[in-house]
């Protein structure tokens, strides 16, 4: 009889997760675990849930339906099974709502953060229109534009799944998406003050959203980044039809296939300042900050899904007289892998534990999360892809067959190091957030932080010394500094 290969299964992804529990344990009271510890557990078994459920229905993918019977234009976007019961879900577990509900303080965006990584890779990229919706709440917060605050906030943070928003965050244009500064859609204002956007959007993610933040420029505004304004658009009128905005086309995508990403026109869409028309990526920034962290969380799910299959995998598959688990190199491949996984996860629940204390933050650990943020986000973004890589090698030619489910992971992983900020535009963003003196405060909080651990035993003070003796030397050479950032950048993540 032909010999027939085991499937690699995944039990309760919060319960054979020895690193996230253990982060738990340590970073949160144990009152606060225990309140949240039965969600945590379903999320876990959804997860292996939904895995299943993949791999025996038949692919889905949304698709756009432009037209209907009778020549109308509707523009549906039909979505798939995971992506219908997210509203559901994300009211259920509050994947949005715990990082800004009060119950669990300081604690808010741990709690938050565990509920998104188990859910991750089940929501099909759900959690890209989440981390928008969470970003927007978070710049709405933080604009202290009153009546926006009121009319979207409570939306998107909604527990009723009736009540629910998700947000999208449109800024990349056919002439640019790292330099925003290109943005042609123009803000144009009518006679009776209303706000009207009409330009183009070329990636629109997740336009499904009952709204967006927008960038664009008022008419007569000058050229650059700073004369841009952001504007929240509610994306249908009051009978439920798209509020001036024709939907082009859905994006033919390398990954992230479940998720409806768009190219759409905006003719005369009705839009609303968020704050005076003008500074609108200072205004967005906070968004950025936060869709960021999400961008970390999730490329971690992806790697911990990674290494789940390929250990389970490693049990159940022989080679050369002993399970892959037991060949030496084998063995060592994946622990090696698990060791950049466990240590990116710590530095990212580090920033998430951060950003839930901002409020009560001093301005030293202010200006720590704030470059820690693009530093998390590209780490794990190339991380991600690499992890990934490595796990369809360690299935051998089955990780590279489609229907295995393993090679959707390295397509999928591959968007976390473009999308919110490529590499090498956070590595100039980690310049921007330095300054000109960051790099000593910086290598005093990892010093602090060394110290807390019991010491340098890794010779992490030495690779800091370094990042600073470089940073220094290249002071007033721009060019320079810029053509060096990633490996800079990638030092101190490392460090870190
Ligand atoms: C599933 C997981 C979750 C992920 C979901 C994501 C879904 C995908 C959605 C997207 O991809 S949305 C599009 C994301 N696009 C980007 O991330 C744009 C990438 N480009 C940049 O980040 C550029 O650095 C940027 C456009 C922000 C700036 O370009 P400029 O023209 O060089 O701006 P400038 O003059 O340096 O900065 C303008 C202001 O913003 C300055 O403040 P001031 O006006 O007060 O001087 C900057 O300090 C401030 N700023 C810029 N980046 C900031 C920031 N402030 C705080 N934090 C930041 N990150
Ligand atoms: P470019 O800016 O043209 O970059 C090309 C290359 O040049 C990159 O490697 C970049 O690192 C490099 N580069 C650029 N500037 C510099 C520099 N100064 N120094 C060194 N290198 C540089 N955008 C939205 O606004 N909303 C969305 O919902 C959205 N969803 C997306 C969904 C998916 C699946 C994808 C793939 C993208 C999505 N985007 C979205 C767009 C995304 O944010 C942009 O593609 C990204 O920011 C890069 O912009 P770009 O495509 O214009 O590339």
């Amino acid at each position: 009889m032909d010999f027939i290969q085991d499937a690699p299964a995944l039990g309760n992804q919060y319960r054979d997760d020895p690193v996230l529990g253990g982060m738990l344990a340590h970073l949160l009271p144990a009152g606060v675990l225990a309140a949240i510890e039965a969600d945590l557990d379903e999320l876990g078994a959804h997860a292996a849930r939904a895995w299943l459920d993949a791999r025996t229905r038949s692919a889905t993918e949304p698709a756009l339906q432009q037209w209907d019977a009778w020549g109308a234009r509707i523009d549906r976007i039909d979505l798939t099974p995971a992506w219908r019961e997210g509203a559901a879900m994300t009211a259920r577990y509050g994947f949005v709502a715990a990082g800004h509900e009060a119950t669990h303080g300081v604690h808010a965006r741990i709690d938050q953060f565990a509920r998104v990584y188990l859910y991750h890779v089940a929501s099909e990229f759900y959690t890209c229109p989440l981390a928008m919706s969470d970003g927007a709440a978070t710049a709405l917060k933080a604009s202290g534009a009153r009546a926006l605050i009121d009319l979207a906030v409570p939306r998107l943070l909604a527990r009723d799944p009736a009540r629910l928003w998700l947000s999208g965050q449109w800024m990349t244009e056919t002439a640019g998406g790292s330099d925003v500064a290109r943005t042609g859609t123009v803000a144009r204002r009518d006679r009776d003050g209303t706000w009207r956007l009409y330009g183009r959007k070329w990636f629109t993610s997740a336009v499904v959203g009952e709204m967006a933040l927008a960038l664009a420029r008022p008419e007569g505004a000058g050229d650059g980044t700073d004369a841009l304004a952001l504007f929240l658009v509610e994306t249908r009128d009051a009978h439920g039809r798209w509020n001036g905005i024709r939907i082009d086309r859905l994006k033919d995508k390398l990954g992230t296939r479940q998720l409806p990403t768009a190219e759409i026109h905006l003719e005369g869409v009705p839009a609303m300042p968020v704050g005076e028309p003008a500074h609108g990526v200072r205004m967005i920034a906070p968004m950025l900050n936060v869709t960021r962290t999400w961008n970390a969380v999730c490329a971690l799910a992806t790697m911990r899904r990674c290494l789940a299959l390929a250990v389970d995998y490693a049990r159940r598959r022989d080679a050369f007289g002993r399970p892959l688990a037991r060949q030496p190199l084998h063995r060592a491949t994946l622990a090696s892998l698990a060791a950049e996984f466990e240590a990116a996860f710590h530095f990212v629940f580090f920033v998430a534990a951060l950003l839930g204390r901002v409020a009560q933050a001093t301005p030293a650990e202010r200006a720590l999360l704030r470059v820690l943020t693009p530093l998390a986000k590209l780490w794990t973004g190339r991380l991600a892809v690499r992890v990934a890589s490595e796990t369809c090698e360690a299935f051998g030619g089955a990780g590279y067959i489609e229907n295995t489910g393993i090679p959707q992971l390295l397509r999928d992983a591959q968007v976390f190091p473009i999308w919110e900020g490529t590499t090498n535009v956070l590595a100039l963003d980690v310049l921007r957030a330095l300054g000109t003196d960051g790099v000593d405060a910086l290598a005093q909080a990892a010093r602090a932080l060394l110290a807390e651990a019991g010491g340098d035993r890794h010779g992490i003070g030495d690779c800091l010394d370094a990042a600073r003796d470089w940073h220094a030397s290249r002071r007033g050479a721009r060019d320079a500094l810029e053509a060096g950032a990633r490996g800079f950048a990638t030092t101190l993540a490392r460090a870190f």
